[in-house]
């Protein structure tokens, strides 16, 4: 379908939506509309948003969001299921082809359920089954309370090494706050204190002497690549399941800038990712597996998920359908190309990155030398129209949450046509906005690590400069809810 058509048929099916919706709550309708303006006007740089097709949006607006479908395909805890297993089945179909994983899952709502999704199948497979198999039980209900209180116990006793929180390692990688802290006795890996890279055989030596039953491989703000074949090596050397999540870098994956000892999925044993950040689906996630642990990956609903949501299931279908188009993989190297542009753009100017630099999609920018902290630099750049994350840089002096610093990423802007000129252009805008904010002070005059005043008119420059190059490259062009 040419794109004036794709853009006239969505801009009459959302104003004719936002008309039911105001029938019922003219608030929500109204929020909605507000939130695209704010979408195409501002700079979008979370390193873990997008934006999905309108086909992806509109699949969600559907009555399969009313039906319950407990279970999996063709094997459902409700009558009436057809219709789901076909979306589950194609959506499915879409993740082991574009991926090439022997086991897709496209249940999980979100990135954490899919990490739970993967956590329980591990250790139903290394732990339950073969517990069942010694105790001579065919499942747990079958076992006697003594046996069943003995397993619970190796259950709840398991280790877990993951990448740490200030490291670029998420929340769900054994986090002690988190309930993967909770649920396994954890430990974590770092970088090097003088690269800010992985080292591999730091990561070996702590494996060696921990002795984990899962290793957790993947990131959220580290800004370089993973070898993941050196990750498996180290996994195979201990005895350890490899669990990588690539929520933030699957679209690069997907597009074949991953390849090799840096694509997760041959290497890893299950794979877990959302499908919204760099893949640009709907929000949900997905668990990909090797054979060996798809039946208990399959079990994750109702074992661990509630009911999956069929409406996006179906989204998520569209979107891997559009991610193996060939333009896709054009997308995702933009990606890459783009997150070196604006590195560039920063090291040229002067300003400090983790790393000193990035060969991924994201770039994460301390910004302790312009004297703020994350926080400070997060709100004054959303003053000036740029919307970024704060986050903590590795050994953060100020914490998770001041931090010292600030993660920007470029598959959103990347989708509405920005490159290297662009990308350029925003490192100079973000580093003017820093340069013209100045730390405020607490009520008793101590430094404040929230309060900060930016110069006067540095907003509204920085908001025209931006605006050039947003109205160059329109979000949903000809979309039109007038
Ligand atoms: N919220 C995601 C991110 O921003 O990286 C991870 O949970």
């Amino acid at each position: 379908m040419s794109d004036d058509r794709t853009s006239a048929l969505t801009s009459s099916a959302y104003q004719q939506a936002l008309e039911v919706i105001a029938s019922v709550e003219p608030r929500i309708a109204e929020a909605t509309r507000q939130e695209l303006v704010d979408q195409r006007g501002s700079l979008k740089l979370i390193a873990s948003e997008n934006y999905a097709s309108p086909a992806v949006l509109l699949t969600m607006g559907t009555w399969f969001s009313d039906k319950y479908a407990e279970g999996t395909i063709g094997h459902r805890f409700y009558a009436g299921c057809q219709n789901v297993d076909t979306v589950e089945s194609v959506a499915a179909e879409h993740a082991r082809e574009l991926f090439s994983a022997p086991y897709a899952y496209v249940q999980p709502h979100s990135g954490i359920d899919a990490n739970l999704v993967a956590f329980w199948s591990i250790l139903a497979h290394r732990v339950e089954t073969p517990a069942l198999e010694r105790l001579g039980a065919k499942n747990v209900n079958e076992l006697t309370e003594e046996d069943w209180e003995g397993l619970r116990h190796e259950l709840g006793n398991q280790r877990l090494l993951g990448m740490s929180l200030d490291a670029g390692g998420h929340l769900t990688h054994g986090f002690r706050p988190n309930i993967s802290g909770k649920m396994f006795h954890q430990q974590q890996y770092g970088t090097d204190p003088e690269t800010g890279l992985l080292d591999y055989e730091a990561v070996a030596a702590k494996a060696r002497e921990f002795k984990p039953l899962v290793i957790v491989a993947g990131y959220s703000a580290y800004p370089r690549r993973v070898n993941f074949a050196k990750m498996r090596e180290i996994a195979d050397e201990v005895g350890a399941t490899l669990m990588v999540d690539m929520a933030h870098f699957a679209g690069l994956v997907a597009g074949k800038v991953f390849t090799g000892d840096e694509d997760p999925v041959p290497h890893a044993h299950v794979t877990t990712t959302t499908t919204h950040k760099s893949l640009r689906g709907p929000r949900g996630g997905m668990v990909l597996a090797q054979e060996e642990y798809a039946a208990d990956v399959d079990r994750g609903c109702p074992m661990v998920l509630g009911g999956p949501l069929s409406h996006v299931m179906a989204a998520k279908a569209v979107a891997l359908a559009e991610a193996r188009r060939l333009e896709f993989r054009t997308y995702a190297q933009q990606i890459a190309d783009n997150a070196q542009s604006l590195a560039a753009g920063f090291l040229s100017r002067g300003a400090n990155l983790v790393t000193g630099g990035t060969d991924n999609h994201l770039v994460l920018l301390d910004v302790s030398s312009f004297g703020l902290t994350g926080r400070q630099a997060e709100s004054a750049l959303l003053d000036a129209g740029v919307v970024t994350n704060r986050n903590s840089v590795p050994r953060d002096p100020n914490g998770a949450w001041y931090t010292s610093g600030i993660r920007l990423g470029t598959p959103a802007l990347t989708t509405r046509g920005f490159g290297h000129d662009e990308f350029d252009a925003v490192a100079e805008l973000i580093v003017h906005v820093l340069q013209n904010t100045q730390p405020g002070t607490t009520k008793d005059g101590r430094p404040s690590r929230a309060s900060y005043t930016l110069g006067e008119g540095v907003a509204a420059k920085v908001k025209d400069a931006s605006a050039e190059m947003l109205d160059r490259h329109p979000l949903y062009p000809g979309l039109d809810l007038a």
